[in-house]
């Protein structure tokens, strides 16, 4: 299911497409939980639009919803090519699942994802860390196709957590300021794919990645992003990440139980 070619490219660049990993029944189930979604909101969910300017919404953790859209979420997590690709891609014995996550730009929406890294938002540390982003419409530059800088998760470097919404920073997070992408990374080492539903981009916790609004008048521009963790993967109780629910996590240690299931290799040794 993949190469040795998208190996390597995921370990120098960072970031890979994968073509068609999602059959098209997937991506409909997907579709009518993003809507449901999009209509409730939880408490983790942001807009991040002006007045007059096309919706942009994000929400997390879809896969603990009582409801029916959770249970497509836990069927993406639990039964689809996800966990192997990103366990293959990191070279992981075993992958466990991190969270869940959609993005959502409606036709018009103008506000960018800024420039960040994930990891840093998140109480983990480790190499084996990654999320696979799987947009539900076809997508582009022009309607927000997420942008890569290639190699940026190799550096060492480690950028300070902003909230989406503004300028804010987390409290007590370390990090370097995000310095100016759009003004110092030359296009070539900017990376972006034109991709169908069905596809997806595997991405390292470290690589610097953002988007545009979307600028297609008709298409939307829906998305979810899952992450995972390999072996290396492990709790750290640092401050000034996004409050995760960490209880009864031990420091140093994967986390796991309920909430991070271990999904590949699939067995009941959990
Ligand atoms: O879809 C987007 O605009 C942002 C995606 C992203 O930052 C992520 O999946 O980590």
């Amino acid at each position: 299911m993949i190469d040795e070619e998208s190996i390597r490219r995921y370990r120098e660049d960072g970031a890979v497409v994968l073509r068609g990993l999602l059959d098209a029944g997937t991506v409909q189930r997907l579709r009518d939980a993003v809507q449901a979604v999009l209509g409730d909101l939880s408490p983790h969910g942001n807009e991040y639009a002006q007045p007059g300017e096309g919706r942009f919404a994000q929400d997390m953790f879809m896969a603990q919803r009582p409801d029916a859209a959770g249970a497509a979420f836990r069927r993406l997590v639990h039964d689809s090519p996800l966990a192997e690709a990103a366990a293959r891609l990191m070279g992981a014995r075993q992958v466990r699942f991190f969270y869940d996550q959609m993005f959502v730009k409606e036709p018009g929406s103008v506000a960018p994802t800024p420039w960040h890294q994930d990891l840093p938002y998140w109480p983990l540390r480790g190499d084996q860390i990654c999320g696979l982003w799987c947009p539900l419409d076809s997508v582009d530059l022009d309607s927000g196709a997420v942008e890569y800088v290639r190699g940026s998760h190799l550096g060492g470097r480690w950028y300070r957590p902003q909230h989406f919404g503004g300028a804010s920073g987390y409290d007590g997070a370390s990090g370097e300021p995000m310095p100016d992408i759009d003004a110092t990374v030359d296009a070539r080492d900017r990376l972006s794919w034109a991709m169908e539903p069905g596809d997806a981009i595997a991405f390292h916790g470290l690589v610097v990645h953002g988007a545009g609004g979307n600028r297609n008048a008709q298409r939307r521009r829906r998305a979810v992003s899952l992450r995972w963790m390999g072996d290396d993967a492990v709790f750290d109780d640092r401050p000034g990440t996004y409050p995760f629910d960490v209880a009864g996590q031990v420091p140093g240690l994967p986390l796991q139980g309920e909430l991070y299931p271990r999904i590949w290799p699939t067995d009941n040794n959990r």
